[in-house]
């Protein structure tokens, strides 16, 4: 009797993709914003502060304004829907509980979809090691800025019945835009007197031309990187070099609100803002719909198998595979016919439609082989048995 043991290697496989955080274009009928419960990636509809009337004790909100922004029409690949958003600033005075005539609209981002699970820290958007991208287009059409405008990340909220900005002191973790002391776009980290206030300015002025701004925040042990861009190509990814602001030593924060609005100090200067994402690569701020495949194979496989790699479809988009000893391929799903064990490690695709290539996604394949020799284990106790002829 022979026990034999074939030892093998088992590999895992493993999937990366990028991922539309939130998305929203505004596509509501003109009005009020309150209420409005569209695009991707929210939980509930936009608020607004029941303290935020007028002297006749009528409700003041952001409005959703027609048309909408016309960044798409001057930088083909930017894909645009619905209609715009106009942070209302203080065109009535005398607001009911609001002294500052700051009118803002909040709204909860959904963390409960599975791809955004690995992002999160305690709940909140922000886990160490993951990199998140914001992005909006964003002007002031009446020019010259007397006030502030843009978008604040916020994480948690004190109820808007108690306070109409949501416990800026407490709960503000970052401002994009227009900030009240200066006249250029900027990342600021500002909320009346916290600890870790930081203001990046850059030298583009606020005016009636349409920004396209994007932030990325490389989250870290400890404070934050972040990085700004204004007006970059859609043709890639920007780099680090191109960025017009680079801050190092950006707070150590989480986030899971977002809020939009400005104050403003003449009854025609009215921020508007749209196209507002949040996503994990920057093809997905210039096109929603971008996500990068799913990256998968066959594997494990055995040395001389075929190893069969497979790209999920991204509609309208071509390939581009890389992997170990020198692979490439622009096949959505190429295939290695007589594999050696120098096939084996990590598989990484990318999608591009149009100019903008997506984040790459990646799959590590492990090749099993058999033991260098056979072991062969004896049992510890045998009876041999045998007649003798006498
Ligand atoms: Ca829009
Ligand atoms: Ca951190």
């Amino acid at each position: 009797m022979r026990i034999v043991t074939v030892l093998m290697v088992l590999g895992i496989s493993r999937a990366a993709s990028a991922t539309v955080i939130a998305s929203e274009g505004f596509a509501y009928s003109a009005g009020n914003l309150a209420g409005a419960n569209g695009g991707v990636g929210w939980n509930g509809a936009w608020l607004n502060s029941p303290l935020n009337v007028d002297a006749m004790g009528m409700p003041l909100d952001s409005h959703v304004v027609t048309p909408d922004s016309t960044y798409a029409a001057t930088h083909p690949g930017f894909v645009s829907s619905g209609n715009k958003f106009n942070g209302y600033g203080t065109q009535t005075p005398n607001l009911t509980g609001n002294p500052s005539h700051d009118v803002r609209a909040f709204r909860f981002i959904d963390l409960t979809p599975p791809e955004v699970t690995p992002l999160l820290d305690a709940g909140r958007l922000g886990k160490d090691g993951t990199s998140i991208w914001v992005g909006f287009v964003s002007r002031l059409a009446s020019g010259t800025s007397g006030g502030h405008g843009g978008v604040h990340l916020y994480d948690g909220l004190t109820p808007l019945d108690q306070d109409p900005l949501g416990g800026k002191l407490a709960h503000e973790r970052v401002f994009m835009g227009d900030r009240a002391s200066n006249t250029v776009w900027c990342l600021e980290r500002a909320c009346g007197g916290c600890m870790g206030a930081t203001s990046d300015d850059t030298n583009v002025q606020v005016n009636g031309t349409l920004r396209f701004l994007v932030y990325r925040f490389d989250f870290l042990p400890g404070n934050e990187t972040v990085r700004m861009w204004i007006d970059p190509p859609l043709t890639g990814t920007p780099t680090n070099a191109s960025a017009v602001v680079t801050q190092t030593a950006f707070l150590d924060f989480r986030f899971d609100t977002v809020q939009a609005g400005s104050t403003n100090f003449g009854s025609t200067e009215v921020l508007e803002i749209d196209e507002f994402r949040i996503a994990t690569s920057f093809g997905e701020l210039v096109d929603p719909s971008r996500a990068a495949p799913t990256a998968s194979s066959n594997g494990p496989i055995c040395v001389g198998g075929s190893l069969q790699l497979f790209a999920s479809t991204v509609p309208g988009a071509t390939y581009a595979w890389t992997g170990p000893h020198g692979f490439t391929s622009t096949q959505q799903n190429p295939s290695i016919p007589s594999t050696t064990a120098a096939a084996a490690g990590t598989y990484a695709v990318t999608a591009t439609v149009g100019a903008v290539t997506s984040t790459e996604a990646t799959v590590t394949v492990s090749l099993g082989a058999d033991a260098a020799a056979p072991s062969v284990t004896a049992p510890a106790a045998l009876t041999v048995t045998q007649s003798i002829c006498n």
